[in-house]
């Protein structure tokens, strides 16, 4: 549990790296801008709400406050101003934010709550909660607060930020423990590839319950001391607006940008707008080359691609002033070990473009550890402390790496978000209707992959209907995990030993 010191005002917010004799206990600042930088400058926007960095320094201090002493706190993660609060009032408490999707089903909230034990809930005032949250005990995040304010806790950088809960092939979600240091590791790097600074303005309709869209795009104009301007959803019309009201970046997954494509040709201002943006950005899944093709033919701009996951933050980038290749994801980011391994562990030292191997990262960009899962997190590292990505790729001879695919056939990328196939078959399961269930992702233009659900009914003359399956898994679970597409079957092929073999599962069989 860390010692929290709370500060009298924002003035006295250590910004500056420090570390004992030893060298162990580093603290900094993960926002140096909320202590002394330009208070009168816009932070953070909402639609038509807005903070500047002086009022979010108010804001999230007064919260911070209010957490003193707190390990962690759960925010309930809507695309609203009050959750960028929460993050930062957590953040500068020295506490770890645990944020949960606001569409997440009853039982994957109730695994989160339970695993992550939070003291309390953050939510925007007015906000409903589910009773899936049992009695956690719920705070209301005053975003017009002026204080009294607490500076920023002065905690180890090796203590836990955030915990953020993502699916593997098998089970319920595990909640990567993300340390302060991999946050501003990860954040400082992309300022360097991406020369982003103060002037930047970043645009951008992501969730704020994963990665990309907390830490990459809401703690990362903060950390530069920077705005970002987020549509609340993302929409095609909403970017094309703040590109031409002075955005300078935007961030998305490959969903939107492939949105993005297919409105160009009907859509001149849309294009006018992408072109004034200093830039294009996309990750979370591979972008298709037939859209970054489209748009660059459209608006004479290139979206570069850059490469990261839950555990390790990001990994590689195509930098600014790189060239942006169709179909690769750029080079490793300053501080990140990166190398390629065969299956018997064997390390591929060849630039040709052509040997495949896992990718294997370290660096101080990484998690450390999966919360109560040490038996994962062993799992997750090589003896020597590399982290299996599971990713498998080629570099390039001038070191630009090219992902060509996934070792687990059963995670699958839909629309951005990582979903693990039996995580959506146990959920089938629980279904009175279903006696077997297959999880497969099948190619999908829009979201790169749909989840396609095989299923064996109990009872073959009234089989539960598509619709009512992914309801199910919705409740459950969370929408986005639902299936698009179901098949009925009479039974599952399986081999000799019994096991599923997905492979003969396609869709004309
Ligand atoms: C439809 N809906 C339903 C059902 N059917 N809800 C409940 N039950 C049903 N049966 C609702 C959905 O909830 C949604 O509601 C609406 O109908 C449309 O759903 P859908 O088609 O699924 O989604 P979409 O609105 O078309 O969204 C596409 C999207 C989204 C915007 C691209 O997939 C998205 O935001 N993806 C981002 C994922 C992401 O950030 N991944 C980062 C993780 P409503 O419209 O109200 O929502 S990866 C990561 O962090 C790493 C580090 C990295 O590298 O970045
Ligand atoms: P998540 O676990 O949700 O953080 O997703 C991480 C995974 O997303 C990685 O292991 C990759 O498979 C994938 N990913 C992220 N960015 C890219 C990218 N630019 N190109 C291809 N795959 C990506």
């Amino acid at each position: 549990m860390p010692t929290v010191t709370v500060y009298e005002s924002a003035e006295t917010v250590p910004t500056v790296d420090s570390a004992d004799e030893l060298g162990v206990r580093r603290v900094s600042s993960l926002f140096p801008a909320l202590a002394d930088g330009p208070g009168d400058q816009v932070a953070l926007r909402f639609g038509e709400r807005s903070l500047t960095y002086g009022e979010l320094a108010a804001a999230a201090g007064t919260l911070a406050g209010r957490l003193r002493g707190a390990r962690r706190v759960a925010v309930w993660a809507t695309p609203e101003l009050e959750t960028a609060v929460a993050v930062t009032g957590v953040l500068l408490a020295g506490a770890a934010a645990v944020p949960l999707n606001p569409k997440s089903g009853e039982k994957e909230l109730a695994h989160i709550v339970s695993d992550s034990a939070p003291t309390l809930v953050l939510t925007a005032p007015g906000t409903q909660l589910p009773a899936g949250l049992g009695d956690l005990a719920r705070l209301d995040v005053d975003a017009s607060a002026t204080g009294p304010a607490a500076g920023a806790a002065e905690v180890p950088d090796t203590d836990p930020a955030l915990i953020v809960y993502t699916s593997g092939t098998t089970g319920p979600p595990k909640g990567a423990v993300l340390p302060r240091r991999a946050l501003a590791t990860t954040l400082d790097a992309l300022a360097d590839a991406w020369q982003w600074t103060a002037d930047d303005v970043l645009v951008h309709g992501l969730p704020l319950f994963h990665v990309h869209g907390l830490v990459l795009g809401t703690l990362g104009p903060l950390r530069r001391g920077g705005s970002v301007r987020h549509l609340g959803r993302f929409s095609t019309e909403g970017v094309a607006r703040e590109l031409t009201r002075g955005a300078t970046m935007l961030f998305g997954v490959p969903t939107m940008y492939h949105r993005i494509a297919e409105a160009l040709p009907e859509d001149p201002e849309l294009a006018a707008a992408l072109g004034r943006a200093r830039l294009l950005v996309s990750g979370s899944a591979a972008l298709p080359v037939h859209d970054h093709e489209r748009i660059a033919a459209a608006t004479g701009r290139r979206v570069i691609e850059r490469y990261g996951m839950t555990e390790t933050l990001m990994n590689t980038s195509v930098r600014a002033d790189g060239e942006a290749r169709p179909g690769t994801v750029g080079v490793p980011l300053p501080g990140v070990e990166l190398r390629l391994v065969e299956e018997d562990g064997t390390e591929i030292g060849a630039y040709d473009g052509e040997s495949v191997g896992e990718i294997q990262v370290r660096g101080a960009n990484l998690f450390t550890e999966y919360l109560n899962r040490p038996d994962a997190t062993a799992a997750a590292h090589t003896a020597d402390g590399w982290f299996r990505t599971g990713d498998m790729a080629v570099r390039e001879p001038d070191g630009y790496v090219r992902i060509v695919g996934r070792k687990a056939t059963d995670l699958i990328k839909s629309g951005g978000y990582k979903i693990g196939a039996g995580e959506i078959e146990n959920a089938l399961l629980e279904h009175p209707g279903v006696r077997e269930a297959a999880v497969t992702g099948e190619p999908d233009a829009d979201l790169g992959e749909r989840i396609v659900a095989w299923v064996v009914p109990a009872d073959p003359q009234s089989p539960p209907t598509a619709e009512e399956l992914a309801d199910h898994v919705a409740r459950r679970l969370a929408p986005h995990k639902r299936p698009r597409v179901v098949h009925h079957l009479a039974a599952l092929p399986r081999n000799d030993m019994g096991k599923i073999m997905k492979r003969a599962l396609v869709a004309d069989a």
